[in-house]
């Protein structure tokens, strides 16, 4: 296993099934952090930097290229203080991550999230599968030390709230540690 640099700041992976909560916690979590994080919306840069390889209509996504998205995030991993919040977290190399949060979400809600999204009917049927069979927590086990993959459940706003001020707490603990 590879230990990850010391840095000032945490770089957090926010992950999940899309709809279950990813970037409203990476919002709310940049507002609330004790220190400056920043949140990058890995699928908006993909966008916006064209690090893929073009549009699949069937499936209404880009086909990402990883090696030119961790190309890209390569030189801000050094100062830290991130909030990666993209579905494919295992794209990420394990030195970069201290801490991974899962967010899960109950079926039928994430397929009324996915369907007022307006996404086509077979890409909702995919992610609600994912879902129910964990999917990306699963990956996310495999690739990172179990003790920093956190499993959170995104169902209300009550889960938000206290995800985030659990998520405020362990940054606080991780700098502390930082000190010693
Ligand atoms: P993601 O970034 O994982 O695709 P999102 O943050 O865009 O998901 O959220 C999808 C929708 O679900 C959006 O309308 C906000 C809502 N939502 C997400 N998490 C929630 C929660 N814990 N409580 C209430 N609504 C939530």
């Amino acid at each position: 296993m590879q230990e990850a640099a010391p840095r000032s700041s945490p770089i957090i992976v926010i992950t999940g099934t899309p709809g279950t909560g990813k970037t409203t916690h990476a919002q709310l979590l940049a507002e609330h952090s004790p220190v400056s994080l920043q949140h990058i919306n890995i699928s908006e840069l993909v966008k916006e930097k064209a690090l893929h390889d073009g549009f699949d209509e069937e499936w209404q996504s880009y086909v990402v290229d990883e090696d030119k998205v961790v190309d890209e995030l390569e030189p801000l991993v050094e100062a830290g203080g991130l909030i990666l919040d993209w579905h494919a977290c295992d794209a990420f190399p394990e030195r970069w991550v201290d801490l991974v949060v899962v967010l899960q979400c109950n079926h039928t809600q994430l397929w009324d999230r996915l369907e007022d999204r307006g996404y086509p009917l077979k890409k909702i049927q995919e992610n609600n599968e994912a879902e129910i069979m964990n999917v990306v927590l699963e990956e996310a086990r495999e690739a990172y030390a179990e003790e920093i993959v956190i499993p959170l459940q995104s169902e209300s706003t009550e889960d938000l709230e206290s995800n985030v001020s659990r998520i405020v707490q362990w940054i606080e603990a991780w700098q502390k540690n930082q000190k010693l």
